[in-house]
Parts: C-alpha cells; structure tokens; sequence
C-alpha cells in the first residue's frame, strides 16, 4: 500500500495522476500545509523540506522495511519503476523521460511558485517595490511555455514517443497559464498537449481533489491563524526537532 502525504496542489497532484493511471492502490494522508502539519516532528522524519507530497511504501520495492520517500520526481519514478508503467527503461526513452521530470521539479515548478509568490506579496505594500521580481518571474514563466512547446513539437508526448511519467509530472502546473498571463494560443503545441492530458479520466480525477480538504474559514480563531501566519511566512532553519533528540537518547 502506498501511504500518500497530500494536499490538492499541482504538486500532490501529479502523484495521483500517476497512482490513478497505473492503478495502484493508495491512501490519502492530508497534509494541511496551510495550518503547518509539514512542520510536525513526525512528518520532517519523511520529509525534511518540510514540503508535501511524500509516500510511504509498505510493501517497498526491494523488500523490507516501510520506505519513505520526498521529492515528487522522486516519488514518480519509484512509482513508475515498481509498477513498471509509464517510464520505459531502455537508456534513451528512460532518459529523455528523466530530463523532464528534472526539468519539471528544478524549473516549471520553482519558477512558476516563485510568480505565484510574488504576484500575491506585491498586494502589500509595505513590501516595497516588486517590480523587478515582477518581470523577472513573469518572463521566467512564458519563457518556461515556450520551453514546453519546444519539447512538444511535432510530438503527441514530451518523451519516449509515448505517455509517460513526465507528461504528468508537467501537466499540473501547466494548466494554471491563465492565471499567469500566459495566452495559450502563442504555445499550440502546449494548447494541444493540455487538451489531451485533460480528457484522460485519471487526470479529471486527480485535478478534481480539493473541495473536500478545505477548511471552513469561519472555524479558523484569530488567534490560530496568527499562529499559522507566523510558522508560514519567512521560513528560516527549524532546529532539530526534540522528539528525534529525546529518541536517538533512549
Ligand atoms: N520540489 C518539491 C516541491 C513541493 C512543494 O513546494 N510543495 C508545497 C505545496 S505545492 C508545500 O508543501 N509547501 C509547504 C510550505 O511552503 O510550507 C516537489 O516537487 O515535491
């Protein structure tokens, strides 16, 4: 069984595109990063960048005991491995499709996080002027479109002349272009990939999580998002946490 640490986001998202179309089974476990469950002591021991998605495989590859793993590209190809699905392993296919998923998690999603970051922190105007960062994630993001198109041209799929681990790593973060004042119509290629990614019934299913993980915001206290507002902003290092101390001492 793989245990899935989750949030709807285009990051915990590709995860279950994957699970869905290689019909693994699989349990959610939320992650409410917005209240900050990425900090508990138990979950840094999966994941120390204190990010989600994570899995837990309890029956892992290899044997033995449960394994854990952080990263999505990480937690995409050891799906793929294990099921042997949607990621061929002959040197060329297996990495051209690995050239995305790295491309994937070092690129499209950094870059287009760092837009969505500072889109929302020029809102405030006690940030001072953004304008640089501004530009430079917006030109980052249509320059990340265009680098899509590229790998998309004259191509149903980004790699391996079929569907693969790296189409779905890709697609979540692609779908917000709007949003991100990208005007598809310039990326044709990108255009047509969207559409056929999106009529795939495990992606629907996968892109549909979300409602029911939201909180109500009315029963959110001033006090607890006080609480929340400062673990979330201005992250710094977290001190090794008291619990891993108290257990490397017993
Ligand atoms: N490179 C990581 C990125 C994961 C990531 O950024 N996850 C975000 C949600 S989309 C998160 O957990 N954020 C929590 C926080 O910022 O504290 C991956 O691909 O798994």
């Amino acid at each position: 069984m793989i245990e899935l640490y989750f949030w709807p986001t285009g990051n915990g998202k590709k995860v279950v595109i994957l699970l869905e179309e290689a019909g693994i089974p699989y349990e959610i476990k939320p992650v409410n990063i917005g209240r900050g469950d990425q900090f508990d002591a138990g979950y840094l021991r999966i994941a120390p960048n204190n990010r989600m998605p994570a899995i837990i495989d309890t029956e892992p590859m290899g044997g033995g005991a449960p394994l854990s793993i952080f990263e999505s590209g990480a937690i995409m190809m050891y799906l793929a491995e294990k099921s042997r699905k949607f990621w061929p392993q002959s040197p060329r296919e297996k990495y051209e499709v690995a050239q995305w998923c790295f491309w994937q998690t070092g690129n499209q999603g950094p870059k287009l996080g760092e837009q969505g970051h500072f889109a929302r922190a020029a809102q405030d105007p006690n940030n001072g002027d953004l304008h640089y960062a501004l530009q430079r994630f917006n030109n980052e993001a249509h320059r990340l479109f265009g680098v899509m198109n590229l790998g998309l041209f004259g191509k149903e799929w980004l790699a391996a002349g079929e569907y693969t681990i790296a189409d779905m790593i890709c697609y979540p973060w692609a779908t917000g272009w709007k949003m991100r004042g990208i005007e598809i119509d310039e990326f044709p290629n990108v255009k047509r990939w969207l559409d056929a990614m999106g009529a795939r019934p495990a992606v629907q299913t996968a892109m549909a999580l979300g409602p029911e993980f939201r909180e109500d915001p009315s029963t959110i206290t001033d006090e607890e998002r006080a609480r929340r507002a400062g673990i979330l902003a201005n992250q710094r290092a977290w001190p090794v946490p008291k619990e891993w101390v108290a257990a490397a001492a017993r």
